[in-house]
Protein backbone atom coordinates (compact mmCIF):
# COMPACT_ATOMS: atom_id res chain seq x y z
CA UNK A 1 0.00 0.00 0.00
CA UNK A 2 1.05 3.24 -0.97
CA UNK A 3 0.37 6.59 1.47
CA UNK A 4 -1.32 9.44 0.54
CA UNK A 5 -2.38 12.68 1.45
CA UNK A 6 -5.94 12.97 2.89
CA UNK A 7 -6.16 16.72 3.28
CA UNK A 8 -3.58 18.18 0.34
CA UNK A 9 -4.14 22.20 1.69
CA UNK A 10 -3.52 21.42 5.46
CA UNK A 11 -0.61 19.05 5.73
CA UNK A 12 1.31 20.39 2.40
CA UNK A 13 0.97 23.95 3.19
CA UNK A 14 4.24 26.59 3.36
CA UNK A 15 6.01 27.31 7.04
CA UNK A 16 5.32 30.95 7.16
CA UNK A 17 1.53 30.04 6.30
CA UNK A 18 1.40 27.49 8.97
CA UNK A 19 3.40 30.00 10.90
CA UNK A 20 0.12 32.37 10.53
CA UNK A 21 -2.41 30.24 10.57
CA UNK A 22 -1.32 28.72 13.94
CA UNK A 23 -0.98 32.32 15.59
CA UNK A 24 -4.73 33.23 14.66
CA UNK A 25 -5.61 29.80 16.16
CA UNK A 26 -4.03 30.48 19.17
CA UNK A 27 -4.97 33.98 19.63
CA UNK A 28 -8.59 32.76 19.04
CA UNK A 29 -8.57 30.16 21.47
CA UNK A 30 -6.77 32.58 24.30
CA UNK A 31 -10.24 34.80 23.76
CA UNK A 32 -12.44 31.85 23.96
CA UNK A 33 -10.76 30.43 27.25
CA UNK A 34 -10.26 33.79 28.73
CA UNK A 35 -12.90 34.39 30.91
CA UNK A 36 -15.04 30.77 30.43
CA UNK A 37 -12.51 28.41 32.35
CA UNK A 38 -11.55 30.14 35.34
CA UNK A 39 -8.24 28.47 35.79
CA UNK A 40 -6.94 29.89 32.60
CA UNK A 41 -7.98 33.29 33.77
CA UNK A 42 -6.30 33.00 36.80
CA UNK A 43 -3.40 31.75 35.28
CA UNK A 44 -3.08 34.57 32.37
CA UNK A 45 -3.96 37.18 35.20
CA UNK A 46 -1.08 36.01 37.30
CA UNK A 47 1.09 36.07 34.76
CA UNK A 48 0.25 39.96 33.52
CA UNK A 49 -1.37 38.78 30.18
CA UNK A 50 -4.62 39.41 28.63
CA UNK A 51 -5.87 38.11 25.40
CA UNK A 52 -4.86 41.30 23.81
CA UNK A 53 -0.88 40.57 24.50
CA UNK A 54 -1.80 37.08 22.50
CA UNK A 55 -2.23 38.52 18.50
CA UNK A 56 0.72 35.69 16.89
CA UNK A 57 2.49 32.68 17.40
CA UNK A 58 5.46 34.20 18.12
CA UNK A 59 3.11 35.28 21.61
CA UNK A 60 3.40 31.76 22.56
CA UNK A 61 6.70 31.01 24.49
CA UNK A 62 4.65 34.26 26.57
CA UNK A 63 1.96 32.12 27.89
CA UNK A 64 2.14 29.56 31.38
CA UNK A 65 2.66 26.46 31.11
CA UNK A 66 -0.24 23.87 32.06
CA UNK A 67 0.20 19.99 32.95
CA UNK A 68 -2.17 16.96 34.50
CA UNK A 69 -1.73 18.81 37.99
CA UNK A 70 -4.08 21.50 36.10
CA UNK A 71 -6.71 18.33 34.89
CA UNK A 72 -6.59 16.70 38.16
CA UNK A 73 -7.20 19.95 40.32
CA UNK A 74 -9.89 21.13 38.19
CA UNK A 75 -11.79 17.65 38.25
CA UNK A 76 -13.83 16.31 36.62
CA UNK A 77 -15.42 19.01 34.32
CA UNK A 78 -13.46 22.27 35.78
CA UNK A 79 -11.72 22.49 32.33
CA UNK A 80 -13.97 22.62 30.17
CA UNK A 81 -14.60 25.66 27.75
CA UNK A 82 -18.20 24.77 26.68
CA UNK A 83 -21.69 23.88 28.96
CA UNK A 84 -22.09 20.63 29.28
CA UNK A 85 -24.69 20.09 27.27
CA UNK A 86 -22.68 20.86 23.97
CA UNK A 87 -20.36 17.79 25.15
CA UNK A 88 -21.15 14.79 23.56
CA UNK A 89 -18.28 12.44 24.83
CA UNK A 90 -16.38 12.14 27.35
CA UNK A 91 -13.02 9.89 27.73
CA UNK A 92 -10.51 9.68 30.80
CA UNK A 93 -7.21 8.65 31.20
CA UNK A 94 -5.44 7.97 34.85
CA UNK A 95 -4.28 10.75 36.41
CA UNK A 96 -1.12 9.94 39.12
CA UNK A 97 -3.62 10.54 42.05
CA UNK A 98 -5.65 8.18 40.91
CA UNK A 99 -8.16 11.02 39.70
CA UNK A 100 -8.73 10.75 35.97
CA UNK A 101 -7.74 12.98 33.44
CA UNK A 102 -11.05 13.59 32.18
CA UNK A 103 -11.66 15.04 28.76
CA UNK A 104 -14.89 16.62 26.26
CA UNK A 105 -15.37 16.46 23.70
CA UNK A 106 -18.37 18.40 21.53
CA UNK A 107 -20.05 17.07 18.26
CA UNK A 108 -16.84 19.12 16.32
CA UNK A 109 -14.04 18.04 18.63
CA UNK A 110 -15.34 14.61 17.32
CA UNK A 111 -15.63 15.41 13.34
CA UNK A 112 -11.80 17.15 14.07
CA UNK A 113 -10.54 13.60 15.87
CA UNK A 114 -12.04 11.47 12.77
CA UNK A 115 -10.10 13.70 10.51
CA UNK A 116 -7.20 13.47 11.90
CA UNK A 117 -7.44 9.82 12.28
CA UNK A 118 -8.30 9.94 8.57
CA UNK A 119 -4.95 11.60 7.70
CA UNK A 120 -3.63 8.88 9.65
CA UNK A 121 -5.05 6.00 7.86
CA UNK A 122 -4.41 7.75 4.56
CA UNK A 123 -0.40 8.21 5.64
CA UNK A 124 -0.80 4.22 5.94
CA UNK A 125 -1.72 4.10 2.66
CA UNK A 126 -5.68 3.16 3.82
CA UNK A 127 -7.96 3.33 1.50
CA UNK A 128 -12.45 2.86 1.56
CA UNK A 129 -11.19 -0.54 0.41
CA UNK A 130 -9.45 -1.79 3.44
CA UNK A 131 -10.73 -3.55 6.18
CA UNK A 132 -9.79 -2.63 9.97
CA UNK A 133 -9.62 -4.80 12.90
CA UNK A 134 -9.52 -2.15 16.12
CA UNK A 135 -8.08 -4.59 19.16
CA UNK A 136 -7.43 -1.30 20.92
CA UNK A 137 -10.22 -1.17 24.02
CA UNK A 138 -13.59 0.90 23.56
CA UNK A 139 -14.32 2.52 26.64
CA UNK A 140 -13.04 5.69 28.47
CA UNK A 141 -9.44 4.93 26.81
CA UNK A 142 -9.32 6.65 23.58
CA UNK A 143 -7.80 4.09 21.51
CA UNK A 144 -10.82 2.05 20.52
CA UNK A 145 -13.20 4.92 19.68
CA UNK A 146 -10.49 6.96 18.32
CA UNK A 147 -9.75 5.30 15.61
CA UNK A 148 -13.16 3.57 14.54
CA UNK A 149 -14.57 7.16 13.78
CA UNK A 150 -11.70 7.93 11.73
CA UNK A 151 -12.14 4.72 9.74
CA UNK A 152 -15.70 4.62 9.41
CA UNK A 153 -15.52 8.51 8.48
CA UNK A 154 -12.90 7.51 5.76
CA UNK A 155 -15.09 4.61 4.49
CA UNK A 156 -13.08 1.03 5.87
CA UNK A 157 -14.41 -1.70 6.48
CA UNK A 158 -14.37 -1.10 10.93
CA UNK A 159 -14.33 -4.59 13.12
CA UNK A 160 -14.53 -3.06 16.92
CA UNK A 161 -12.96 -6.06 18.21
CA UNK A 162 -11.85 -4.05 21.44
CA UNK A 163 -8.92 -5.86 23.30
CA UNK A 164 -9.12 -8.85 24.86
CA UNK A 165 -9.69 -12.60 23.92
CA UNK A 166 -6.43 -13.44 22.03
CA UNK A 167 -8.00 -16.57 20.52
CA UNK A 168 -10.97 -14.70 19.70
CA UNK A 169 -8.79 -12.04 17.70
CA UNK A 170 -7.36 -14.96 15.96
CA UNK A 171 -10.43 -16.98 14.86
CA UNK A 172 -11.24 -12.96 13.05
CA UNK A 173 -7.82 -12.28 11.68
CA UNK A 174 -8.21 -15.67 10.07
CA UNK A 175 -12.38 -15.90 9.50
CA UNK A 176 -12.67 -11.30 8.95
CA UNK A 177 -9.09 -11.33 6.61
CA UNK A 178 -8.59 -7.53 8.01
CA UNK A 179 -6.29 -5.94 5.75
CA UNK A 180 -5.14 -3.32 8.83
CA UNK A 181 -4.82 -4.21 12.17
CA UNK A 182 -4.88 -1.44 14.91
CA UNK A 183 -3.58 -2.66 18.92
CA UNK A 184 -0.46 -1.58 20.79
CA UNK A 185 2.50 -2.94 19.53
CA UNK A 186 3.30 -5.17 22.54
CA UNK A 187 -0.07 -6.97 21.96
CA UNK A 188 0.91 -7.25 18.42
CA UNK A 189 3.63 -9.35 18.98
CA UNK A 190 1.86 -11.23 21.64
CA UNK A 191 -0.99 -11.97 18.56
CA UNK A 192 1.58 -12.85 16.23
CA UNK A 193 3.49 -15.28 18.82
CA UNK A 194 0.41 -16.87 19.88
CA UNK A 195 -0.81 -17.65 16.26
CA UNK A 196 1.27 -21.10 16.19
CA UNK A 197 -1.25 -21.83 19.23
CA UNK A 198 -3.78 -21.82 17.16
CA UNK A 199 -2.37 -23.76 14.13
CA UNK A 200 -2.37 -20.51 12.42
CA UNK A 201 -0.12 -19.40 9.81
CA UNK A 202 0.99 -15.49 8.74
CA UNK A 203 0.19 -16.79 4.72
CA UNK A 204 -3.50 -17.29 6.12
CA UNK A 205 -3.88 -13.32 7.11
CA UNK A 206 -4.32 -10.93 4.75
CA UNK A 207 -2.57 -7.61 6.87
CA UNK A 208 -0.69 -5.45 4.93
CA UNK A 209 -0.81 -2.57 7.61
CA UNK A 210 -0.27 -2.64 11.34
CA UNK A 211 -1.25 0.83 13.13
CA UNK A 212 0.51 0.81 16.85
CA UNK A 213 0.91 2.80 19.53
CA UNK A 214 -0.19 4.20 22.76
CA UNK A 215 3.37 3.10 24.39
CA UNK A 216 6.79 3.50 24.01
CA UNK A 217 8.03 0.40 21.61
CA UNK A 218 11.57 0.73 19.50
CA UNK A 219 12.65 -0.04 15.98
CA UNK A 220 14.03 -3.52 16.70
CA UNK A 221 10.57 -4.61 18.18
CA UNK A 222 8.71 -2.83 14.82
CA UNK A 223 11.14 -4.64 12.66
CA UNK A 224 9.75 -7.82 14.70
CA UNK A 225 6.37 -7.27 14.29
CA UNK A 226 7.33 -6.70 10.76
CA UNK A 227 8.65 -9.79 9.88
CA UNK A 228 5.88 -11.74 11.80
CA UNK A 229 2.79 -10.28 10.96
CA UNK A 230 4.11 -9.15 7.25
CA UNK A 231 2.88 -6.34 7.35
CA UNK A 232 4.14 -3.08 7.56
CA UNK A 233 4.21 -1.23 10.81
CA UNK A 234 2.91 2.59 11.45
CA UNK A 235 3.84 4.51 14.70
CA UNK A 236 0.67 6.25 15.78
CA UNK A 237 0.54 8.51 18.62
CA UNK A 238 -1.58 10.92 21.27
CA UNK A 239 -2.67 11.29 24.28
CA UNK A 240 -6.51 11.53 25.70
CA UNK A 241 -5.85 15.31 26.79
CA UNK A 242 -5.51 16.55 23.58
CA UNK A 243 -7.63 13.94 21.42
CA UNK A 244 -6.32 10.66 21.55
CA UNK A 245 -4.43 8.42 18.61
CA UNK A 246 -3.95 10.78 15.56
CA UNK A 247 -2.21 13.64 16.41
CA UNK A 248 0.67 12.37 14.77
CA UNK A 249 1.56 9.04 12.93
CA UNK A 250 4.49 8.22 10.94
CA UNK A 251 4.47 7.89 7.24
CA UNK A 252 5.93 5.77 4.49
CA UNK A 253 9.12 7.74 4.28
CA UNK A 254 10.64 7.45 7.23
CA UNK A 255 9.89 6.12 11.21
CA UNK A 256 9.79 10.04 12.31
CA UNK A 257 5.83 11.30 13.20
CA UNK A 258 3.97 14.02 11.27
CA UNK A 259 1.79 16.26 13.49
CA UNK A 260 -1.23 17.29 12.63
CA UNK A 261 0.07 21.11 12.90
CA UNK A 262 -2.99 23.03 12.19
CA UNK A 263 -4.86 21.49 14.97
CA UNK A 264 -2.29 20.91 17.48
CA UNK A 265 0.91 23.82 18.09
CA UNK A 266 3.99 21.59 19.39
CA UNK A 267 6.95 22.85 21.56
CA UNK A 268 10.12 21.27 22.83
CA UNK A 269 10.84 22.52 25.57
CA UNK A 270 14.07 22.30 28.45
CA UNK A 271 12.21 20.32 31.82
CA UNK A 272 14.32 22.44 33.46
CA UNK A 273 14.20 25.80 32.19
CA UNK A 274 10.81 25.82 30.24
CA UNK A 275 12.78 26.88 26.96
CA UNK A 276 11.74 26.52 23.78
CA UNK A 277 14.39 24.32 21.94
CA UNK A 278 15.76 23.93 18.16
CA UNK A 279 15.16 21.19 15.90
CA UNK A 280 16.84 17.92 16.68
CA UNK A 281 17.38 19.01 20.83
CA UNK A 282 15.83 16.47 22.93
CA UNK A 283 13.74 17.71 25.33
CA UNK A 284 9.59 17.10 26.84
CA UNK A 285 6.97 17.57 24.34
CA UNK A 286 4.17 20.67 24.78
CA UNK A 287 1.08 20.89 22.77
CA UNK A 288 -1.59 23.61 22.34
CA UNK A 289 -4.87 21.79 21.31
CA UNK A 290 -6.34 25.47 19.64
CA UNK A 291 -9.20 24.16 17.07
CA UNK A 292 -10.77 22.04 20.30
CA UNK A 293 -13.67 23.35 21.69
CA UNK A 294 -14.51 20.82 24.56
CA UNK A 295 -11.22 20.92 26.50
CA UNK A 296 -8.76 23.24 24.40
CA UNK A 297 -5.00 22.86 26.06
CA UNK A 298 -2.93 25.69 25.55
CA UNK A 299 1.16 24.52 26.35
CA UNK A 300 -0.20 21.63 28.07
CA UNK A 301 3.38 19.55 28.75
CA UNK A 302 3.26 15.95 28.15
CA UNK A 303 6.31 15.04 29.76
CA UNK A 304 6.87 12.72 26.83
CA UNK A 305 10.97 13.11 25.58
CA UNK A 306 11.46 14.05 21.81
CA UNK A 307 12.66 16.58 19.29
CA UNK A 308 10.85 18.07 16.64
CA UNK A 309 11.93 18.51 12.89
CA UNK A 310 10.83 21.34 10.50
CA UNK A 311 11.06 20.93 6.67
CA UNK A 312 9.30 19.66 4.30
CA UNK A 313 9.30 15.19 4.32
CA UNK A 314 10.08 12.95 0.94
CA UNK A 315 6.01 12.42 1.78
CA UNK A 316 5.63 16.28 0.75
CA UNK A 317 3.95 16.58 3.61
CA UNK A 318 4.91 19.54 4.88
CA UNK A 319 3.78 19.10 8.79
CA UNK A 320 6.16 19.08 11.87
CA UNK A 321 7.31 15.74 12.93
CA UNK A 322 8.48 14.45 16.35
CA UNK A 323 11.14 11.85 16.58
CA UNK A 324 9.37 8.43 18.13
CA UNK A 325 8.91 8.55 21.67
CA UNK A 326 10.41 6.12 23.78
CA UNK A 327 10.01 7.48 27.15
CA UNK A 328 8.48 10.23 29.39
CA UNK A 329 9.75 12.26 32.35
CA UNK A 330 7.59 11.53 34.85
CA UNK A 331 7.01 7.54 36.40
CA UNK A 332 4.24 6.49 34.90
CA UNK A 333 4.09 2.96 34.05
CA UNK A 334 2.55 1.56 30.81
CA UNK A 335 1.28 -2.00 31.46
CA UNK A 336 -0.32 -3.62 27.89
CA UNK A 337 -1.15 -0.17 27.19
CA UNK A 338 -3.12 0.90 30.18
CA UNK A 339 -1.48 3.55 32.04
CA UNK A 340 -0.65 3.21 35.45
CA UNK A 341 1.21 5.05 38.18
CA UNK A 342 2.78 3.51 41.46
CA UNK A 343 0.84 5.76 43.93
CA UNK A 344 -2.40 4.25 42.16
CA UNK A 345 -1.04 0.52 43.08
CA UNK A 346 0.17 2.10 46.63
CA UNK A 347 -3.30 3.03 47.75
CA UNK A 348 -4.91 0.07 46.92
CA UNK A 349 -2.60 -1.75 48.55
CA UNK A 350 -2.55 -0.06 51.81
CA UNK A 351 -6.45 -0.35 51.90
CA UNK A 352 -5.45 -3.33 53.41
CA UNK A 353 -4.78 -4.20 57.08
CA UNK A 354 -2.35 -6.77 56.96
CA UNK A 355 0.43 -4.96 54.82
CA UNK A 356 2.95 -2.49 55.32
CA UNK A 357 3.56 0.85 53.04
CA UNK A 358 6.42 -1.10 51.67
CA UNK A 359 6.49 -2.41 48.66
CA UNK A 360 8.15 -3.20 45.04
CA UNK A 361 6.88 -3.30 41.69
CA UNK A 362 8.93 -5.35 39.03
CA UNK A 363 7.93 -5.44 35.34
CA UNK A 364 9.62 -7.89 32.98
CA UNK A 365 8.08 -8.52 28.82
CA UNK A 366 7.37 -12.49 29.47
CA UNK A 367 6.45 -13.71 25.60
CA UNK A 368 6.08 -10.35 24.43
CA UNK A 369 3.15 -9.25 27.28
CA UNK A 370 3.83 -7.07 29.70
CA UNK A 371 3.79 -8.89 33.46
CA UNK A 372 4.17 -7.04 36.77
CA UNK A 373 4.62 -8.45 40.14
CA UNK A 374 4.00 -6.10 43.02
CA UNK A 375 6.05 -7.22 46.20
CA UNK A 376 4.91 -6.41 49.98
CA UNK A 377 5.64 -6.81 52.86
CA UNK A 378 3.23 -8.59 55.60
CA UNK A 379 2.76 -7.17 59.22
CA UNK A 380 4.73 -8.59 61.86
CA UNK A 381 1.59 -9.46 63.48
CA UNK A 382 -0.14 -11.26 60.20
CA UNK A 383 3.16 -12.99 58.88
CA UNK A 384 2.60 -15.11 61.77
CA UNK A 385 -0.67 -16.53 60.43
CA UNK A 386 -0.79 -19.61 58.04
CA UNK A 387 0.28 -19.72 55.04
CA UNK A 388 -3.41 -20.08 53.72
CA UNK A 389 -4.38 -16.94 55.09
CA UNK A 390 -1.38 -15.08 53.28
CA UNK A 391 -2.47 -16.88 49.92
CA UNK A 392 -5.99 -15.40 50.51
CA UNK A 393 -4.86 -11.98 50.69
CA UNK A 394 -2.58 -12.28 47.93
CA UNK A 395 -5.63 -13.39 45.92
CA UNK A 396 -7.73 -10.37 47.37
CA UNK A 397 -4.82 -8.23 46.42
CA UNK A 398 -4.89 -9.00 43.19
CA UNK A 399 -8.78 -9.06 42.57
CA UNK A 400 -8.67 -5.53 44.28
CA UNK A 401 -5.90 -4.32 41.72
CA UNK A 402 -7.56 -6.18 38.38
CA UNK A 403 -10.88 -4.18 39.19
CA UNK A 404 -9.50 -0.64 40.06
CA UNK A 405 -6.69 -0.14 37.98
CA UNK A 406 -7.67 -2.77 35.06
CA UNK A 407 -4.10 -4.56 35.15
CA UNK A 408 -3.46 -8.00 36.69
CA UNK A 409 -0.57 -7.86 39.00
CA UNK A 410 1.09 -10.84 40.72
CA UNK A 411 1.11 -10.25 44.33
CA UNK A 412 4.08 -11.40 46.97
CA UNK A 413 3.63 -10.88 50.22
CA UNK A 414 6.94 -10.95 51.71
CA UNK A 415 8.59 -10.98 55.46
CA UNK A 416 8.89 -7.88 57.18
CA UNK A 417 12.05 -5.22 56.92
CA UNK A 418 12.99 -7.55 53.80
CA UNK A 419 12.41 -5.05 51.04
CA UNK A 420 15.42 -2.41 50.42
CA UNK A 421 14.57 1.32 52.19
CA UNK A 422 15.67 4.26 50.65
CA UNK A 423 17.76 7.42 52.60
CA UNK A 424 16.56 9.84 49.97
CA UNK A 425 13.60 9.39 47.37
CA UNK A 426 11.91 5.85 47.51
CA UNK A 427 13.07 3.42 44.07
CA UNK A 428 9.77 1.30 43.90
CA UNK A 429 9.70 0.70 40.28
CA UNK A 430 12.17 -2.02 38.53
CA UNK A 431 11.15 -1.78 35.00
CA UNK A 432 13.22 -4.64 33.45
CA UNK A 433 11.75 -4.77 29.85
CA UNK A 434 13.84 -3.73 27.26
CA UNK A 435 12.26 -1.76 24.16
O1 LIG B 1 -2.55 6.24 24.58
C1 LIG B 1 -3.89 7.51 23.01
C2 LIG B 1 -3.56 6.54 21.94
C3 LIG B 1 -4.37 5.45 21.71
C4 LIG B 1 -2.45 6.74 21.15
C5 LIG B 1 -4.07 4.56 20.70
C6 LIG B 1 -2.14 5.86 20.12
C7 LIG B 1 -2.95 4.76 19.90
P1 LIG B 1 -3.37 8.03 26.85
O2 LIG B 1 -3.91 6.78 27.41
O3 LIG B 1 -3.83 9.31 27.43
O4 LIG B 1 -3.67 8.12 25.33
O5 LIG B 1 -1.77 7.93 26.97
C8 LIG B 1 -0.97 8.93 26.43
O6 LIG B 1 0.80 7.32 26.05
O7 LIG B 1 1.57 10.75 26.68
C9 LIG B 1 2.65 8.74 25.75
O8 LIG B 1 3.40 8.72 26.95
C10 LIG B 1 2.10 7.35 25.47
N1 LIG B 1 1.98 7.13 24.02
C11 LIG B 1 0.90 7.28 23.24
N2 LIG B 1 1.21 6.96 21.96
C12 LIG B 1 2.52 6.62 21.95
C13 LIG B 1 3.44 6.21 20.95
C14 LIG B 1 -3.29 7.19 24.37
N3 LIG B 1 3.08 6.04 19.69
C15 LIG B 1 0.49 8.59 26.64
N4 LIG B 1 4.71 5.99 21.33
C16 LIG B 1 1.39 9.57 25.93
C17 LIG B 1 5.11 6.14 22.60
C18 LIG B 1 3.02 6.75 23.27
N5 LIG B 1 4.30 6.51 23.59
Amino acid sequence: MNGYIWNMPMETMSEEQMHELQGERLAACVRRLYGTVPYYTDRMKAAGMTPDDVRSLDDLARLPFTDKDDMRDNYPYGTFAVPLGQIVRIHASSGTTGKQKVVGYTQKDIELWSECCCRALAATGMTASDILHVAYGYGLFTGGLGLHYGAEKMGVTTIPVSSGNTKRQIQILVDFQPTALACTPSYALHLADELATYGVDKSMLKLKVGIFGAEPWSLAMKQQIEDKLNLRAFDIYGLSETLGPGVSISCEAGDLLHIQSDHFIAEVIDPVTGEQLPDGVLGELVFSSVTKEGTPLLRYNTHDLTRLYHGRCACGRTTVRMEKVTGRADDMLIIRGVNVFPTQIESVLLHFGEVEPHYMIYVDRINNLDQMEVQIEMTPMFFSDSVKEIEQTERKLYQEIQSTLGISAKIRLVEPRTLPRSEGKAKRVVDRRTY
